[in-house]
């Protein structure tokens, strides 16, 4: 991925929002601080909500991502009910080093779906964390196989194994993100993606006055 601009003018404009959810410490935040400014953190700092902004360039579309980095904790269920009403797509994470919290994705994965009241949400599910060293290096590789299967097979979503530690597969999450909102809008045929402009983090007062106008606009009708 690069940060050049582009020489050609964008035709049109895209704009998504992508709530980040799962458990509490998988590492929801190191995806979005790795994929838009190329950073890992060691020390875990608990989220309560934050609002990032990316721009890129995809063939002839100018493409706005907002990521909605939730909270594992949940302190706030009205919070989490406002990301699951407001996001266009969900990235939901879990940890190759907490097989339990598979589980907490797969009950998240339902919420979602009886909150949007549909079974076509794009939905992506990343097991995080695949540099942590495996007490059983053979047992998980079957256990990723296995949720690779259910999330591609039994449920129809996205599937990437990622590290947001070394980076590896952490822009094909969302490549695969893009794969699935342009299956169900419009035919974007690359995902390749390229910083437009630039990226930035939006005040919390700011991430939740957008959130309550995209609410509105949804319960007025005119977004889906
Ligand atoms: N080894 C390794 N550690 C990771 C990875 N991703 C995150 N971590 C670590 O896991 C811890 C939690 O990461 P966060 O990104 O803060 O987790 P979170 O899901 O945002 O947690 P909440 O905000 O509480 O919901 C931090 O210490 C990170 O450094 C990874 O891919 N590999
Ligand atoms: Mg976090």
């Amino acid at each position: 991925m690069s940060n050049r601009s582009s020489s050609a003018e964008p035709k049109t404009n895209d704009h998504y929002r992508i709530a980040i959810m799962g458990p509490a410490g998988v590492g929801k935040s190191a995806i979005v601080n790795q994929f838009l400014y190329g950073k890992f953190q060691t020390d875990y700092k608990e989220t309560v909500v934050d609002m990032h902004r990316g721009v890129f360039q995809l063939g002839d579309t100018k493409l706005t991502l907002e990521l909605l980095d939730t909270a594992g904790a949940y302190t706030f269920p009205g919070m989490r009910r406002l990301a699951i009403a407001t996001s266009d797509a969900f990235v939901l994470v879990y940890s190759q080093d907490k097989p339990e919290s598979f589980e907490e994705v797969t009950k998240l994965r339902e919420l979602i779906l009886a909150e949007r009241d549909t079974d076509r949400v794009s939905i992506v599910i990343v097991a995080n964390k695949a540099d942590c060293p495996a007490r059983n290096r053979t047992k998980r590789q079957a256990s990723v196989e296995t949720e690779s299967a259910i999330a591609n097979i039994d449920w129809n979503h996205g599937f990437v194994s990622a590290s947001a530690k070394t980076g590896i597969n952490v822009v094909s999450i969302f490549e695969e993100i893009l794969r699935l909102l342009s299956k169900e809008e419009h035919d974007v045929n690359a995902v390749l993606l390229r910083r437009l402009v630039f990226h930035s983090a939006l005040t919390r007062k700011e991430s939740i006055s957008r959130s309550l106008k995209l609410k509105r606009r949804r319960l007025l009708g005119r977004s889906k």
